[in-house]
């Protein structure tokens, strides 16, 4: 076994160990070198010699997304900016964008920590990988590029866009493995059976998706159409980027590189440590970041951490997949609702697309109704009214049961929902009542 591999099968002592050797240099690391960090510790009272043991990684306060935000561009910075080498940026619809910058040292166990996710889902030097992804301030495309290469996978750096001519190419160069959003996935494969072709008369065998949540149901719909083996991986820019998490063969929760990235599960109200196994925000502190250090940093990311160990062997624990962020959380009539609820229910009814968006209507500071735009699969699509009402009504109601409030449904005609090349935007809000 290669030896950057051997890390997937530490036991747990060791990863332990690991963890905390690389947690005390890494704080430490922080504590001499980034301004941001002295100056926090410095007023919370935290000393070096304070902290001695993995331990007291919970006694440090949390790095949040307002920190990177108010450090805006470079005050994140631990080395002279003449040793970054790379910018990369989260593209966030509000506010200034959070950035990151990388060494030379980042990039290299960056592009190794996404070759290791790449190897966990099946991908091996014998294929050859399309990246889908953005090339930009988007982690996604250089990301997945540098890793995939490190690996020694065959790689096409195509980018968003195009997907006519994504489609065309995947064919004459005989791609194996499609890199990109679970949604733009799905809709390559629409665009493949408009175009008269099978989805599944390509080479594709194997999906890396990631950069956004899909149900099981999409991932079935993905693999259906495609026939390859649909794997998620996770990441974020401000922790480094993709190559943080990601799925084995067996799909049952994605592997974390936990001696690269410590995580914690807190409860995003009160900020304590939730017990092995129960859902809340994840956490994530990594242990390479020498450019931009974050330490603590509070994901957004709603999940839990799966106890049980998995059939593939490997010894690092697998995070289960996102069901919301503490930030999408849509509180209406006192109801908390996420998103992925409204997808569960969805993906019951076979007369309905996965693709939807849930529109709030929303009243100076309050949210007064919640409406479902759902689109009609194309074997759903009915020219009668009544059976459309009907399918409403039934969607309504099963809503109604899981999420304790009634929302407006409506049914859209097949392909009439916006598609996406990047991430698919899911909430939309408008003043006033239609
Ligand atoms: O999306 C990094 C990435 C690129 C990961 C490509 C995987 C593949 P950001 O643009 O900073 O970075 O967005 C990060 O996207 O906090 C999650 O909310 C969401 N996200 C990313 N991967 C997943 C996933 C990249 N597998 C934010 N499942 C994160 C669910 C995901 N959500």
């Amino acid at each position: 076994m290669q030896k950057w591999l051997q890390n997937d099968y530490m036991n747990r002592d060791e990863i332990k160990n690991l963890q905390e050797e690389n947690f005390l240099h890494f704080f430490n690391y922080a504590y001499q070198n980034s301004r941001f960090y002295r100056g926090m510790y410095d007023n919370a009272g935290i000393k070096p010699d304070h902290i001695k043991s993995l331990a007291d990684l919970q006694h440090l306060p949390f790095t949040t997304k307002e920190h990177l935000r108010n450090n805006y561009p470079y005050e994140m910075a631990a080395v002279p900016m003449e040793k970054i080498v790379r910018i990369h940026a989260s593209s966030g619809t509000t506010g200034k964008p959070v950035v990151m910058g990388y060494t030379k040292e980042d990039l290299k166990n960056w592009a190794r920590g996404v070759a290791r996710i790449c190897n966990i889902a099946g991908a091996s030097s014998q294929d050859i990988a399309q990246v889908s992804f953005g090339y930009g301030l988007f982690t996604g495309g250089f990301g997945l590029h540098n890793g995939l290469e490190e690996l020694g996978v065959t790689v096409v750096p195509f980018s968003s866009g195009n997907t006519d001519r994504q489609l065309d190419l995947m064919k004459d160069f005989q791609t194996t493995i499609l890199v990109s959003t679970p949604s733009f996935a799905l809709y390559m494969a629409e665009t493949a059976r408009e175009k008269n072709i099978d989805p599944s008369s390509y080479y594709l065998r194997l999906g890396l998706f990631g950069g956004e949540p899909f149900s099981e149901a999409m991932r079935q719909e993905i693999e259906n159409q495609w026939q390859i083996k649909a794997t998620l991986n996770y990441g974020l820019t401000e922790v480094v980027g993709p190559g943080i998490s990601g799925d084995c063969s067996a799909q049952k929760g994605m592997h974390l590189l936990e001696d690269l990235f410590i995580p914690e599960i807190i409860d995003p109200n009160t900020g304590e440590i939730l017990p092995e196994g129960e859902k809340g925000e994840l956490v994530l502190t990594p242990l390479y970041k020498e450019g931009f250090p974050v330490i603590r940093y509070r994901t957004g990311d709603i999940t839990r951490i799966i106890p049980e160990t998995c059939s593939c062997g490997r010894s690092l624990q697998r995070m289960d997949y996102i069901t919301g962020r503490t930030d999408d959380m849509i509180i209406i009539k006192g109801v908390n609702i996420f998103p992925s609820q409204v997808e569960e229910v969805l993906t019951e009814f076979e007369e309905v697309s996965p693709h939807y968006c849930l529109v709030l209507h929303r009243s100076k500071d309050f949210i007064k109704q919640l409406e479902v735009q759902i689109e009609l699969a194309p074997e759903g699509f009915s020219d009668s009214f009544r059976e459309m009402e009907l399918l409403e009504d039934k969607i309504r109601q099963r809503l109604k049961s899981h999420l304790s409030l009634t929302p407006r449904v409506k049914l859209m005609n097949p392909k009439t929902l916006e598609r996406t090349t990047g991430k698919s935007r899911r909430i939309f809000e408008i003043e006033g009542d239609e």
